[in-house]
């Protein structure tokens, strides 16, 4: 087999341009993260405070929404045409959903930026999670139902060719790559139709003007429905790069093929019915609700401690396997010169600390003390801002040449990058729990208002803010670093020697051991909607029941605001 690019040179465009998507997307909002480093510890401040939450929502949509996921669909497009060796069905449906999603990013965009200026009314200050009662421009939710809508488009058409490609192979297994792709997509239809509803019925109505107020609890809860998964959803790419490369990086083979199966399986049932744990402290949610949200997410734990044993057992074997010995002199023999490797390393480390502050946070009594504080950007900052950043980082050293037929620059650039976000990351997120033990606010740009004083359990708040400060000038560092890397890979100004194709070695435990019942997807995806309906139409009744499905105080306005209060009706009726 010759070099993606050379293989699939349509599909690997697709790639690209999501790729480079995703990066424009990085520095946009890896910048709005150091204007905030620096301005809430008081070091820098060049924005007015009331300009934060602008700054805030930009940096947010651009990390989270858009860097995370525009590199989600170009590497599953690579992982879907490459595992199943086949092109796109129809390459103009690829198109038109890359294109979709660009489109959507460019209006929500827009209505962000309005709030940058005084010229228009226009803005969108409303944060990632952009719940009521803050309100957004129209074109903010127009934006963001556009770019899911390409999104479900994208799923569609993996579908399409897992469906041709099982009508040439019957009776064989899905290739593992292929099966991760087409769980994380049935994982994300389930948990969209939280957010579709929210902003189709009830958000973007109400910023039309159409209804005059919502039931703010509601709209969160919907939001929450999707806002959890949805961690997942920019996890789950990360874990597939974990099972099928890291363990090739490290000179050996995943362990075992059906555990990374069941892994996957385990997140399409068991992502969404835990939202409820970002509600923890949300008056109008009974407490047995929140207990059981809390139950679930113990036991989504699960996948990710399998995947914890299963990849490090696995980068042992590769470790053994070039020689090395002992009961941790093998970690010697890792290759920790690459930049993939290492990075990708890396950011398992950091996201088995991040595993220990979200079992913090879903614990309901420990959750009191650390909801709304800095702890929780804490938390994610070591999982999104790590162990999915970095890893994305990590592997485009290795993926890059793929999809570009371009070597990468430099390895040992790449090496110090990845060192660099590792290290900025152990200060800033470190720092960040501590001073959310000690109560300091998160979402606010000046923590000291009102002369609030906090005490540290160990350390200063100023030390603490030192720490937050510098760490986030070394990830200023690392990211402009990474951006320059990939301009000089991608257009080869070194003008190296191409770089030869990567295959993958197959498990230790292969798919053949896998219970065939893992293939039906259709089985799992049912379990899933049991669970759902089973944690979530009793609270969403009760929300609608004690605060009215527009608000207690609620009027509808006009014929078409009529319609709607009436299809969302039915829709809530018969929805979990
Ligand atoms: Fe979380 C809040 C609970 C995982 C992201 N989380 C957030 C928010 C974000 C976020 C963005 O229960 C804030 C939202 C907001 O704005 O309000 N989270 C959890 C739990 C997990 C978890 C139980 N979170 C994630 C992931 C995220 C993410 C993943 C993004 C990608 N989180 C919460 C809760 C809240 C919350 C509450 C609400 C807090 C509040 O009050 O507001 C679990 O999934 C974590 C499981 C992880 C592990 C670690 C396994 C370790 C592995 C490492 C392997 C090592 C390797 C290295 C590969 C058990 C897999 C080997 C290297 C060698 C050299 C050998
Ligand atoms: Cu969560």
């Amino acid at each position: 087999m010759g070099l993606f690019v050379n293989e699939y040179p349509d599909e690997a465009a697709i790639v690209r341009a999501a790729l480079a998507s995703s990066f424009v997307a990085l520095l946009i909002g890896g910048l709005m993260g150091t204007v905030q480093a620096l301005h809430r510890t008081g070091y820098l401040q060049v924005i007015e405070n009331s300009t934060y939450y602008t700054v805030l929502t930009l940096h947010g949509v651009s990390l989270v929404i858009l860097f995370t996921i525009f590199f989600l669909v170009g590497f599953y497009q690579w992982a879907i045409t490459d595992s199943l060796d086949r092109p796109s069905e129809d390459i103009r449906l690829t198109k038109l959903w890359y294109g979709l999603m660009v489109l959507g990013t460019l209006m929500a965009g827009v209505a962000i930026l309005g709030g940058f200026t005084d010229i228009t009314d226009m803005s969108a200050d409303v944060l990632f999670t952009f719940y009521a009662p803050l309100e957004a421009h129209p074109l903010f939710y127009l934006g963001l139902a556009t770019f899911i809508i390409g999104t479900w488009l994208a799923g569609f058409d993996w579908f399409r060719s897992w469906w041709a490609w099982k009508k040439e192979n019957t009776g064989e297994r899905t290739p593992l790559r292929t099966f991760m792709v087409l769980t994380t997509m049935l994982m994300w239809y389930l948990a969209t139709i939280g957010v579709a509803i929210a902003v189709i019925f009830f958000l973007l109505p109400w910023s039309l003007g159409l209804v005059d107020s919502v039931n703010a609890l509601l709209t969160r809860t919907l939001f929450w429905f999707f806002g959890h998964p949805v961690v997942y959803f920019w996890l789950m790419p990360v874990y597939m790069m974990w099972y099928v490369i890291l363990p090739k990086l490290s000179g050996g083979r995943l362990f075992s093929d059906p555990l990374a199966r069941i892994v996957f399986v385990l997140f399409l049932i068991l992502s969404v019915p835990t939202g409820i744990h970002h509600q923890y402290l949300d008056p109008g949610i009974a407490e047995g609700f929140k207990f059981l949200a809390m139950t679930n997410t113990m036991f989504l734990l699960l996948p990710s401690l399998l995947t914890a044993f299963t990849v490090v057992a696995s980068i042992e074997h590769g470790a053994r396997q070039r020689g090395g010995e002992g009961y941790f002199g093998w970690l010697t023999a890792l290759p920790w010169g690459k930049p993939a490797f290492t990075g990708m390393a890396l950011a398992g480390l950091m996201f088995a600390a991040a595993g220990f502050s979200g079992m913090v946070n879903a614990g309901m009594n420990l959750n009191y003390l650390v909801h709304n504080t800095m702890w929780v950007p804490g938390h994610f900052h070591l999982t999104v801002g790590t162990a999915v950043a970095l890893t994305f980082m990590a592997v485009t050293y290795w993926f890059l040449p793929q999809i570009t037929g371009n070597e990468v620059f430099s390895q040992r650039l790449g090496l110090y990058q990845v060192v660099l976000w590792f290290v900025g990351m152990v200060f800033m997120a470190n720092a960040m729990h501590r001073i959310g033990l000690g109560g300091e606010p998160r979402r606010t740009a000046d923590p000291f208002y009102d002369g609030v004083t906090f005490d540290t359990a160990l350390g200063a708040v100023s030390e603490l803010h030192l720490q937050i400060a510098l760490g986030g000038v070394l990830l200023t560092v690392s990211l402009l670093m990474f951006i320059a890397h990939i301009g000089l890979s991608w257009f080869d100004v070194a003008n190296k020697p191409a770089p030869s194709p990567e295959t993958l070695p197959p498990a230790l435990s292969g798919p053949e051991h896998a219970p065939a019942v893992l293939e039906n997807l259709r089985l799992w995806t049912v379990v899933a909607i049991v669970l759902i309906l089973l944690t979530y139409t009793l609270p969403i009744a009760s929300i609608v029941d004690a605060g009215g499905l527009f608000g207690a105080a609620g009027t509808i306005t006009g014929p078409i605001g009529d319609t709607l209060a009436m299809v969302a009706q039915t829709v809530l009726e018969v929805m979990p």
